[in-house]
C-alpha cells in the first residue's frame, strides 16, 4: 500500500441531510467540513495559547505571538503534555468554552439523535518545527479514552495548517478494523500502531491542507496520525475536543482535565 496521502472528502454538501452524514461517518470513520467554525473565536484561542507560549520563551522576541514564530529555544524540553505551558493552556477559558460551541453541539445532537456530552479532557497542542520525534504516531483514540466507543474526536487547527505544518491524517474506514494492538513507539514515549499493520489493511491515508474554520471529526476506532511539522520556524497550534452521547459509558479520566496525574494535583473538576 502506498503511503501517499490523498484528500479528505468534504461533507459540507450533506449538512442539511443528517441521515446521509451518519451513513458517511459510519462508512468512512470520519467527516471533514470546510469553513464551518467561528474563526474569531479560534483566533482568540490561538492568541491566548501563543501568549502563554511566549511567556515560556517559545515565541521569537519582537514578533506578534499570534503569528506563531518559534524562538528555537524551548525552555521545557520533553513531552509537550508534561510542560507547565500545557498545564496553563488547559485552564484557558476561551479554549475550554469552545468545546461546547453551537456548531458542534447541534451537529452531534443530530448525529446521535440524542443529547451530546463534551469531555472535560480537552487538548490544546503546540508542536515545534522539525521536532519529528514528537510527531503523534498512528493510533486509535479509544486506546486512551475508553468509555463508549461512540466517542468522536474533533481536531481543529487555530490557523491555516498546510501539510508542511503537520496536519492530521486519517486511515479511511479503519473504524471497521476493530480495536488494534498498540505497542510502544520510539520518540513520543506513547503507544501506537506499527506501520506494517496500517499497510496490511490496504486502506488509504487521507489528509488535506487545513484552513482556519475547518473541522475534522472521527470515531474512537479510526486510526489517525499527525504529519511532521517540516517548516523552519512555524509553531502548529491545534485543538482536540471529544464528544459522546450523554447516556453512554464514560471513563473518569474524560471528566477531568488531560494529564491530571502528571502535574501532581488532585482536584476533581
Ligand atoms: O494533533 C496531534 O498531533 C494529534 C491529535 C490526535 O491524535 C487526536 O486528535 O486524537
Amino acid at each position: 500500500m502506498s503511503d501517499r496521502l490523498q484528500e479528505f472528502e468534504v461533507s459540507n454538501a450533506l449538512l442539511n441531510n443528517v441521515p446521509a452524514l451518519r451513513e458517511r461517518l459510519k462508512e468512512k470513520g470520519y467527516l471533514f467540513f470546510r469553513d464551518v467554525l467561528d474563526k474569531e473565536a479560534l483566533l482568540a484561542i490561538r492568541r491566548g495559547m501563543l501568549e502563554l507560549a511566549a511567556g515560556h520563551g517559545w515565541v521569537r522576541e519582537g514578533t506578534d505571538p499570534i503569528d506563531g514564530i518559534y524562538s528555537g529555544s524551548v525552555q521545557e524540553p520533553g513531552k509537550f503534555e508534561t510542560t507547565r505551558l500545557y498545564r496553563e493552556i488547559l485552564d484557558l477559558a476561551t479554549f475550554n468554552a469552545f468545546g461546547r460551541n453551537p456548531v458542534l453541539m447541534l451537529l452531534y445532537s443530530g448525529l446521535f439523535g440524542a443529547e451530546a456530552l463534551e469531555h472535560r479532557r480537552r487538548i490544546g497542542r503546540i508542536t515545534t518545527p522539525q521536532s519529528f520525534k514528537q510527531t503523534t504516531p498512528s493510533h486509535q483514540d479509544f486506546y486512551y479514552i475508553r468509555g463508549t466507543q461512540a466517542t468522536y474526536t474533533n481536531w481543529i487547527p487555530t490557523g491555516n495548517c498546510p501539510r508542511e505544518l503537520g496536519g492530521l491524517a486519517v486511515l479511511e474506514g479503519s473504524n471497521h478494523l476493530g480495536f488494534l494492538e498498540h505497542v510502544p513507539m520510539s520518540g513520543t514515549g506513547g503507544r501506537g500502531i506499527p506501520q506494517e499493520e496500517t499497510d496490511r489493511s490496504g486502506l488509504r491515508w487521507l489528509t488535506t491542507d487545513f484552513a482556519l474554520g475547518d473541522l475534522l471529526l472521527f470515531h474512537s476506532l479510526t486510526v489517525h496520525k499527525a504529519l511532521h511539522n517540516t517548516t523552519q520556524e512555524q509553531l502548529r497550534v491545534s485543538l482536540e475536543y471529544r464528544i459522546q452521547p450523554s447516556g453512554d459509558a464514560i471513563d473518569p479520566g474524560s471528566q477531568t482535565y488531560h494529564m491530571r496525574g502528571a502535574f501532581g494535583e488532585n482536584e476533581i473538576l
